[in-house]
């Protein structure tokens, strides 16, 4: 049974705006432009990404720190390339007379980078690999849209100093299977892109980001990776005594995942025209039970009801929905909108026979089950649901991806609400050109899978250097 996803694919703002409110995800309504309200729903699932993607940092050897909140103009200044893709979006506090101006974050580099030179002595310093789950500000100048594009931006940001460049090859690797392992437990489909030179992240050699689709065919950048090579190394003095000896510039790498726009991805990507669809892992609620009184049994089906969700609890996040005010079909609209993966139903039928009759939120099928085989149930109903979203999800990234040979193509792809697939010789202006009269930016070439050109540049007609995706994107 395939459960209906129209609303969202035919008109995705409404269908989103409408969610995240009624399923207490955010309210977008507070007054100033870019800040918004996470409900106890958007926190809750917030939380839960956070935990999961720290869990695999410490695995990996990443250590847990706190920095300051701010930095001096002077220190903010040190990377050229970095103050000047930033200094237009920095939020400033004004301390007033004759004092100097401080820098809210934008990101952390400039605060991490000048302790990290204080730290880092020689060769057995490294590598250092740090990490911190906070806010951090940005005047945006784009169109602001909740989760999506904030001006106070809920991520995870991860920084790491090494003495070669292969270590740091090595770490941008790591960093990848981090991020694919999260993204993965969530169900989102995504690809990875070696962004073009012109698009790379401010004082980075390279960088390399994940894209995750979204119905209205933009994608939406949920992490990247940037090898940093030596740029900041050398503008903050980050040096150490190499294992012969003589001095040498660190090599450092940064990462960041951004909590809302994983949240938008997980809501966009799995929700249909019932509300949420929750990836087991972050569900406030996994399992709720829910009681159908019959006149004259009610007692004993809300004791059987309390039972079956005292038998859940030991391993689930169960819930029993024992509100008298409201009906179960009530219930299970509202559970459907809260994307409760598994609902289990308990009626005078089931209080006879000793079963439940369990319904998976992804595909509303429902099954009866007897009461000792309902743990094992649910545990295997979780592991499909959580399987199910991630190759659904797969599937519809293939299914938005088109070829195009000219610019033409390209427009009408993107108009479509889809992805293009071109070949491009490189250039900046083709680009802009592309930009200009198909409104679709250049991704950048797959890094998951190996693309090469075969033909001519669909802009200018020269020859192709590489095969890069054009999409809208938030
Ligand atoms: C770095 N430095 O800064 P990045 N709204 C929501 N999410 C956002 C927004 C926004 N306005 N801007 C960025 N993000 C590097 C890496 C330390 C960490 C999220 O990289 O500028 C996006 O998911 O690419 C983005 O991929 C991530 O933060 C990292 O931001």
């Amino acid at each position: 049974m395939s459960v209906q996803a129209a609303k969202k694919f035919e008109n995705f703002s409404a269908w989103f705006d409408d969610l995240i409110l009624r399923a207490r995800i955010a309210d977008n309504r507070f007054p100033v432009k870019g800040f918004i309200v996470y409900m106890e729903n958007g926190a809750y699932i917030m939380d839960k990404i956070r935990e999961l993607l720290e869990d695999e940092l410490e695995k990996t050897g990443h250590r847990k720190m706190y920095f300051p909140l701010v930095t001096s103009e002077e220190l903010f200044g040190k990377e050229a390339e970095h103050i000047k893709g930033f200094s237009r979006e920095v939020f400033v506090i004004d301390q007033g007379s004759g004092e100097q101006k401080l820098i809210i974050r934008p990101t952390s580099e400039t605060i991490m980078y000048p302790m990290f030179r204080l730290w880092i002595r020689s060769h057995a310093d490294l590598p250092l690999k740090v990490y911190q789950s906070v806010n951090v500000y940005r005047r945006e100048t784009k169109a602001t849209r909740a989760l999506y594009r904030v001006r106070e931006i809920p991520w995870n940001e991860a920084h790491t100093v090494h003495e070669s460049p292969s270590d740091a090859e090595r770490q941008v690797r790591e960093a990848l299977e981090i991020y694919q392992k999260v993204l993965e437990r969530l169900g989102i489909g995504y690809m990875i892109f070696k962004r073009p030179d012109f698009d790379k992240f401010a004082g980075a050699v390279y960088s390399l980001a994940f894209d995750a689709w979204n119905p209205d065919g933009k994608v939406n950048q949920v992490a990247t990776i940037h090898n940093l090579g030596r740029n900041f190394a050398k503008a903050y003095g980050i040096e150490f005594e190499k294992r012969d000896g003589s001095r040498g510039t660190a090599y450092q790498t940064c990462y960041g995942l951004g909590f809302s726009r994983v949240l938008a991805a997980i809501i966009a990507q799995h929700g249909d025209d019932h509300g949420l669809v929750l990836p087991p892992i972050v569900a406030p609620v996994q399992v709720v039970v829910v009681p159908i009184p019959f006149k004259g049994q009610e007692r004993e089906i809300y004791e059987y009801a309390g039972k079956i969700r005292g038998a859940l609890a030991g391993r689930w996040r169960a819930a029993l929905d024992d509100r008298e005010d409201v009906t179960p079909g009530e219930k299970f609209y509202h559970w459907e909108l809260m994307g409760a993966p598994v609902r289990v139903e308990v009626g005078p039928r089931e209080v006879a026979e000793y079963s439940a009759t369990v319904a998976r939120r992804d595909t509303l099928e429902r099954v009866k089950v007897s009461f000792e085989e309902l743990p094992s149930k649910v545990e295997e109903l979780m592991r499909s649901i959580e399987a199910n979203l991630l190759e659904k999800s797969r599937r519809m990234m293939l299914s938005l991806i088109s070829d195009a040979g000219s610019v033409e193509e390209v427009k009408k792809i993107l108009r479509d609400r889809r992805i293009a697939r071109i070949e491009w010789c490189g250039e900046v202006e083709c680009a802009e050109r592309l930009k200009e009269e198909a409104g679709g930016e250049i991704r950048g070439e797959r890094y998951d899978i190996a693309e090469t050109p075969k033909g001519r540049c669909v802009v200018c007609g020269g020859g192709a250097r590489f095969v890069v995706y054009v999409a809208r994107a938030y």
